[in-house]
């Protein structure tokens, strides 16, 4: 039996198989039940034993051989077919995006990126965190320890609630509050800073939603006091609704991370039936704010003695619903992209001051 010219017949049609089928017909032809090796192997079995062990190796060497090769040209074929798919799927993605693109910004992307806007003109950083918190960072350094009956407010989602103590304890973050916590403890004051992103607390019905959307802003200097927060309030709730005639009225409320608290209304006024910010006929109110505690303070290792600071904190959800005049909340949450064309937001409308933003 002449294994040179199986040998060379099996390594050729190899050679010029092109496709993963072909490989595997010449598979077929060599090593499946009837191939041409497996007949090769089975006729030892007729052989006499002096004869069988003088041939033997050879088929055996042949087996070998050839199935190495066909898993050779199996995977070369395998990577050039991944490669081809690879380059036909190429994307470009320092491609600016085309102005024709079917998608638009979500509302409160838009709103975000507005309020981003508005506060980096006034010198504010954007600051961002983990979402899934220790419960240190969001309840105990805000002077929030844990028998605190704000805790229960907050209808908190407790990520591993078995136990641990408060540095290994996690929740979803109820606040963005542990954000500037964080860049307390890790930058030097001055600080300006906004946090905005998504928060999270376990409270679901028409007007609430187990997530939603939260902007804080945190001042730390020397000197600062509640007009230089009442000041900032203003400057923004003029630029973000686009009036220029607003009162706000500031009116005490508690937090336990501030002191003093205060709840902030803006003037507004009813038109056709739709509530108008600006003018004096009613107040609604749109804010959290209030001086940052002192134990705040010293929790992230400030002296309060040399730096006092400005919180505020509201709902980026009720912001967007105000100024673009949605009436219902679970909207934001359809995916309806008649919903989100709707609102017209380009990819490319990116908000600037100049231009009047959300204009
Ligand atoms: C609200 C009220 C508020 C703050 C958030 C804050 C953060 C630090 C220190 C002190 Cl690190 N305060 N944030 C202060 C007052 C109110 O939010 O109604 N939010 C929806």
């Amino acid at each position: 039996m002449n294994t040179d010219a199986l040998r060379g017949e099996y390594l050729a049609a190899l050679d010029a198989a092109s496709t993963p089928d072909a490989v595997e017909a010449v598979r077929v032809a060599a090593l499946g039940k009837a191939g041409g090796i497996t007949q090769l192997m089975k006729s030892l079995g007729g052989m006499a034993p002096d004869e069988r062990l003088k041939v033997a190796p050879a088929f055996q060497a042949l087996r070998e051989e050839v199935s190495s090769a066909i898993e050779a040209k199996k995977a070369s074929l395998g990577r050039a077919v991944l490669e081809a798919r690879l380059a036909s799927e190429r994307l470009d993605l320092s491609l600016p995006v085309s102005p024709s693109a079917p998608g638009s910004i979500h509302p409160i992307s838009q709103v975000m990126d507005e309020l981003s806007e508005i506060f980096a003109d006034l010198g504010f950083a954007v600051a961002e965190g983990p979402e899934i918190e220790t419960d240190w960072y969001n309840f105990t350094a805000l002077n929030i320890p844990p028998e605190h009956p704000a805790r229960a407010m907050h209808d908190t989602f407790y990520a591993r609630p078995e136990g641990g103590d408060e540095a290994s304890r996690m929740v979803l973050r109820t606040h963005t509050s542990p954000v500037q916590i964080r860049t307390m403890m890790s930058e030097k004051p001055p600080i300006r800073i906004i946090a905005p992103g998504r928060v999270y607390r376990s409270d679901s019905d028409a007007t609430h939603t187990p997530m939603f959307h939260q902007v804080e802003g945190l001042v730390i200097d020397r000197g600062i006091t509640l007009g230089h927060l009442k000041w900032t309030l203003e400057t923004f709730v003029k630029a973000f609704f686009e009036v220029d005639d607003v009162t706000l009225r500031l009116r005490p409320s508690f937090f336990p991370f501030t002191e003093p608290g205060v709840e902030v209304d803006v003037g507004c006024s009813w038109e056709n039936g739709t509530l108008k910010i600006g003018g004096n006929s009613s107040w609604m109110e749109i804010l959290g704010a209030g001086m940052v505690h002192r134990k705040v303070l010293e929790n992230c290792g400030l002296d309060p003695a040399e730096w006092q600071g400005f919180a505020f904190g509201c709902g980026i959800d009720r912001l967007a619903m105000l100024k673009y005049g949605m009436t219902d909340l679970r909207a934001f949450f359809d995916a309806d992209l008649r919903w989100t064309r709707h609102f017209g937001f380009g990819a490319l409308d990116v908000p600037t001051l100049s231009a009047g933003v959300g204009a």
